[in-house]
């Protein structure tokens, strides 16, 4: 198929579409955009692409969604010819498939790189975006596609003299290019979340010895990570077709794994323990998926936690060490369920301390040392590991303004609104991908970033057909699917929870649940009934009625 291109080289005028982030939402984005024929200009601020593993490179970066399932579907020829060299591919090689997307695809013409989108703002009259970047280009768009990433706005923690600290500090999150090696360094982990927990291994082998903060105990299962055969590469090959429609269409969380038939009561003890077992022998996130009401009821949830301590318990040599390291905080998989190697392991080390800054904080970080509990944790490096402002941080950080000058940050001071997390009442032709009111984190979010951006795609050629130039969510529409997935997460013990889904991370933002944890099979149904129906819940606009858009919001 001939693939029309936009104009390389510098921006100058006008798009059909302007697209935010250059990670697999974007890069999908853009080759769709191009089979419809319109004219797109990507914009990414890291130098090449891949998004969140253009930025994670911390030691022992890798996926925690099998590498087979974690990867694109939209081309068969793709997923039969590359070649995933282990269960979790490490962040090299997931970067390393993200340029040959890139590549095989022919994207990086109409991609532009080290430069951010500054502001956004809609023209009334026109019905186009008027979008003004870092390097002072003005171009306009009839859409923009935020496909900004839901755990791309990495954030600094607010730590008394952290600018006072003389040693080396990185964030997981915005790691350097270049190698960084800890041999014989006092390193500090700050955070033990999935980024502090991947990497905490990995630095202790390094460093001569490595002082990891905990603020909170997390849940984590052991990946069992391996390298794939060539058996088992063809056995997923062959079977891509029914993989992929179970992950789309099946299943609530994008990955191909057995449904549950049972709670986790109705087994006696001892064929609940040889379930979780087995779960645990064969390693991942699925651990979730033994039981239909782990995420429901509080009983149920219990039976998996205490299973887990207890694993915590026969890992860690130190009874105290392991008490600190076992979580009571939270249910288990209301905050993301971490999968590891060898992390619990790692406090077996002689070099490896673990400090409980849950009942003595940091107070401040001085010149060479982290103080906690009036004492010095003398250090030559700081990891921080503290985290990202998620699902709304990266939007934020761009200043968007739709109908009568309202600002998206207005607009979302109380938490995100949005109808089917695609888009927000007030801003027309503004498309999120995997945003906020949609599975996303909740998912394997590549199954979700294809589904918004095929859905999105669909969706313009559809305006297209109708001669529509504009598209708003009707804010009746958006203030039910608001309250629908609010209704749908304080049904389950997620909101027990000081998570990130939650937005409880980040000081001052507001508590409310922002993914939408109906699961990935049904929601796609739900979005799919909505176009069917002529975008319900949508007002579209021809260039001859403009009126009727703002009357119908
Ligand atoms: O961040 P987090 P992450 N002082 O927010 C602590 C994805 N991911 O980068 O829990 C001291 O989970 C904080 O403590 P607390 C994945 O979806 C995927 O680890 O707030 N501590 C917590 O321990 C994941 O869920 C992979 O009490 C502070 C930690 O820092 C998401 O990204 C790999 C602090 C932050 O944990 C985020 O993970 C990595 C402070 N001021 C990440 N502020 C894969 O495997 C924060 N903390 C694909």
């Amino acid at each position: 198929m001939p693939v029309p291109q936009s104009a390389p080289g510098k921006a100058s005028a006008s798009y059909d579409v302007v697209v935010v982030g250059a990670g697999f939402a974007g890069m999908y984005m853009l080759h769709r955009l191009r089979g419809l024929g319109m004219t797109a200009r990507v914009y990414e601020q890291g130098s090449g692409v891949g998004g969140t593993w253009y930025w994670n490179r911390y030691p022992g970066a890798r996926c925690d969604i099998e590498s087979m399932q974690y990867s694109y579907s939209f081309s068969d020829e793709l997923q039969q010819e590359w070649d995933w060299s282990e269960r979790y591919a490490p962040q090299p090689e997931i970067l390393k498939y993200a340029n040959h997307v890139a590549d095989r695809f022919n994207l990086r013409s109409d991609i532009q790189f080290d430069t951010r989108v500054e502001r956004a703002q809609f023209d009334e009259e026109s019905h186009r975006w008027k979008i003004v970047t870092s390097d002072g280009d003005t171009v306009t768009a009839q859409y923009v596609v935020l496909a900004t990433g839901c755990l791309s706005n990495a954030r600094m923690p607010e730590i008394k003299g952290l600018d006072r600290f003389k040693g080396k500090v990185y964030h997981t999150g915005h790691w350097p290019h270049e190698a960084v090696d800890f041999t014989g360094q006092r390193v500090a982990v700050i955070g033990t979340g999935s980024s502090g927990i991947q990497s905490v291994p990995v630095i202790a082998e390094q460093a001569s010895h490595l002082t990891v903060f905990q603020r909170t105990a997390n849940f984590s299962i052991p990946a069992r990570n391996a390298a794939l055969s060539e058996e088992e590469r063809q056995w997923f090959r062959a079977k891509y077709a029914d993989i992929r429609y179970f992950a789309r269409e099946v299943s609530r969380n994008g990955i191909y794994t057995e449904i549950p038939d049972r709670g986790a009561l109705d087994d006696r003890d001892n064929e609940r323990r040889a379930r979780y077992e087995a779960r645990w022998s064969s390693g991942g996130l699925t651990f979730m998926s033994v039981y239909n009401d782990l995420a429901l009821d509080k009983a149920a949830n219990d039976t998996a936690a205490t299973f887990v301590r207890e694993k915590i318990a026969e890992i860690v040599k130190d009874p105290a060490t392991a008490k600190l390291l076992q979580p009571n905080s939270h249910p288990i998989g209301t905050k993301r369920i971490c999968v590891d190697t060898d992390y619990f392991a790692a406090f077996n080390r002689p070099n490896v301390t673990l400090v409980d800054i849950k009942s003595n904080p940091i107070e401040e970080i001085t010149a060479q040392a982290v103080r906690a509990g009036g004492k010095d944790y003398e250090v030559d490096a700081l990891v921080l590991a503290t985290g990202f402002d998620a699902m709304t941080g990266s939007v934020a950080k761009i200043d968007i303004s739709g109908r009568d000058g309202l600002t998206l940050n207005q607009k979302w001071a109380e938490g995100p609104k949005t109808y089917l997390g695609l888009m927000s009442a007030g801003f027309p032709n503004l498309f999120i991908v995997t945003g906020p009111g949609s599975p996303s984190v909740l998912s394997n979010v590549i199954v979700s970033i294809e589904q918004h951006v095929d859905w999105i795609a669909d969706c313009l050629s559809h305006m297209r057909a109708q001669g529509c130039e504009a598209m708003e969510a009707s804010k009746d529409a958006e203030d039910k699917w608001v309250a629908h997935v609010n209704e749908l997460a304080y049904a389950t013990l997620y909101p027990q929870a000081n998570s990130w889904y939650m937005g409880a991370n980040v000081p001052g933002k507001p508590r409310i649940f922002m993914p939408y944890i109906g699961g990935v099979g049904p929601y796609r149904k739900i979005c799919d009934e909505v176009a069917a129906k002529g975008y319900e819940g949508f007002a579209m606009t021809g260039a001859e009625q403009p009126r009727k858009l703002a009357a119908s919001s």
